[in-house]
């Protein structure tokens, strides 16, 4: 296949692929915009350790690889993760080849270190188009790095392994895929203040977000029980709010996460949740934090906001951000604005006080309002844009302060609140209503007993989209799942993420058309066996089955 014949097949493949009916038996998860193979043809065995990767311009130049060190690196790591299993060691090689990938930019000119938007919403840096030859030549186009990338994921899930006869191979060659994502902004959050989160178990995280081609990696880094970070102008804030000295993160290890996310395409966005969720910050400064030492009820700290009345408050948060944005190059910086507890100021002499002497504030709502514009100063003057949960929108109200219009709004409440945020106000947003990783259902039959969690089906059946007018689509960055981290810890999250992080990853990146749960069941279990276990991420079976690489 020469190039030119390939881009007829192409477009001839597409043309025949409008209106495709869904299939069970793609090995590609997230499902492809279109997958073509040859029902008719047989299977191209693939030798063990032999690809050859080669990157060309679009004029068909030979390009050093090297210098393109998002591909090249993960030329490395694919490689490995292909043919990553103990059983090559009898690996038949007889009438087998190596596989020749070569990768053509669509588009030259490119830089060596591109930038990660995830609110370009294009799509373009991400699309791809994947052809695996019968004679072993495997082209992969993409205008940028990015979609290269997605391209080798592809491809990686393309070449199985037969236990039987004990050799890889890629069923129905030729096979043809063109690809690229339906949502810009395909993301999951993890919390590492309720349990800290070692380096290891975060990477393990981002690898296992690469394999569903997920690009946000949202750190939910501080909460009312630790601050497991650094801001030297005020050591003691992190020092005194860790659960043992050594479990923070340092600024090289959170640089060491960012270039770990970036050369998998991902990108970090960090959150500072603010005015709630701070009793951590009075361990250190205690007028740094209001008290709820008045109110009625059980003590739960999750219920201690920041200390509005301070000047103190004002000047650890602008060392934070300021610190924090020399780090986290990302556009956006997550100030967080969820479930603050107004009572709690109400009942705060400090607050109190502070209140009597400002004309303009006159309800707790009025002094909430006063703190965002403090806080949003802050953000602006280190040139970030915000991102918040959606209670800036939905519970404060207040003449002295609007969320700019340029913000992303985070819906993690009901479905139905995305309509209130994308269409009546117009705002950006990212839905993870329905995704909630962590979330237990009560128990119908006994009244505060929660015991079920959503099923991937629960959140595979989610379109978030469905009761939303046209004309406000677009304001729908995307989706992103949230893992918060009170019942995980190293030792169990990636269980608890996956499986069902593929399902909220399947709506994020495939087409609305892509919604058979019953068709996507017998795909997910192989995505499960064959991607996850094979690269011996541990996760949650689908059903009762044998999964080799699980049982060996
Ligand atoms: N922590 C913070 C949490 C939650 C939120 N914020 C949360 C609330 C309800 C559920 C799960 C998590 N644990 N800081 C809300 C955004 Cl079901």
């Amino acid at each position: 296949m020469n190039l030119l014949s390939c881009t007829i097949a192409f477009c001839a493949l597409i043309v025949i692929s409008l209106g495709q009916e869904l299939r069970d038996d793609v090995p590609v998860w997230p499902y492809p915009t279109v997958y073509k193979d040859n029902k008719n043809g047989g299977r191209l065995l693939v030798s063990h350790n032999k690809i050859e990767w080669l990157l060309f311009s679009s004029k068909g130049k030979l390009i050093n690889i090297k210098d393109y060190p998002v591909v090249y690196e993960a030329t490395k790591r694919y490689s490995d993760i292909i043919f990553n299993n103990e059983l090559t060691e009898t690996f038949n090689e007889t009438k087998s080849s190596g596989l020749k990938v070569n990768f053509v930019f669509q588009d030259d000119a490119q830089p060596a270190r591109p930038v990660l938007i995830p609110t370009d919403t294009s799509l373009e840096r991400e699309a791809y188009e994947l052809i695996v030859g019968d004679d072993y030549a495997v082209r992969i186009y993409a205008k940028q790095q990015w979609g290269m990338l997605k391209a080798m994921e592809s491809l990686s899930q393309l070449v199985k392994f037969d236990h039987e006869l004990e050799n890889f191979y890629i069923e129905h060659v030729p096979v043809l895929i063109t690809d690229k994502p339906r949502f810009s902004w395909r993301g999951l959050m993890i919390d590492t203040a309720r349990h800290f989160l070692p380096l290891p178990t975060i990477k393990a995280i981002v690898d296992g977000m690469s394999y569903d081609k997920l690009n946000v990696l949202h750190i939910h880094l501080i909460d009312a029980q630790s601050i497991p970070i650094v801001v030297s102008k005020y050591p003691e804030l992190g020092e005194k709010a860790r659960w043992t000295k050594k479990f923070f993160y340092s600024n090289e290890d959170l640089q060491e996460i960012i270039e770990y996310c970036y050369m998998r395409g991902i990108s970090v966005m960090p959150e500072f949740d603010l005015p709630g969720h701070a009793y951590s910050w009075g361990f250190a400064y205690p007028d740094a934090r209001s008290t709820c030492n008045d109110l009625e009820g059980y003590f739960n700290e999750n219920n201690y906001p920041i200390q509005p009345a301070n000047n103190i408050t004002y000047e650890i948060i602008d060392a934070l951000v300021t610190e924090m944005s020399g780090v986290f190059k990302h556009e956006y910086m997550h100030l967080g604005g969820d479930e603050l507890v107004l009572e709690c100021w109400q009942n705060d002499p400090t607050v109190q006080n502070f209140v009597k002497n400002q004309t303009q504030i006159k309800t707790m709502q009025d002094l909430w309002g006063y703190f965002q514009v403090k806080l949003e100063k802050i953000y602006r003057r280190n040139n970030k844009k915000l991102i918040c949960w959606q209670e800036l929108l939905t519970f404060l109200k207040t003449d002295l302060y609007k969320v700019p219009k340029d913000s992303i709004v985070q819906v993690w409440k009901l479905v139905s609140d995305l309509k209130y945020v994308i269409e009546d106000q117009q705002y950006l947003a990212i839905m993870s209503a329905g995704y909630y990783l962590d979330k237990q259902k009560p128990d119908p039959t006994v009244p505060d007993r929660w015991l079920y969690m959503d099923t991937w089906e629960d959140m595979y059946n989610i379109e978030p989209l469905a009761n939303i007018s046209k004309s406000a689509h677009s304001r729908l960055l995307g989706i992103e799942a949230c893992q918060w981290g009170e019942q995980v810890d190293q030792s169990v999250i990636t269980e608890r993420i996956w499986i069902r992080l593929s399902g909220v990853a399947e709506r994020a990146w495939s087409s609305e058309t892509v919604n058979d749960v019953e068709k996507a069941r017998k795909r997910i279990i192989s995505h499960r066996c064959d991607v996850f276990a094979k690269r011996g991420l541990v996760t949650t079976p689908v059903r009762p089955d044998f999964c080799p690489y699980v049982a060996y």
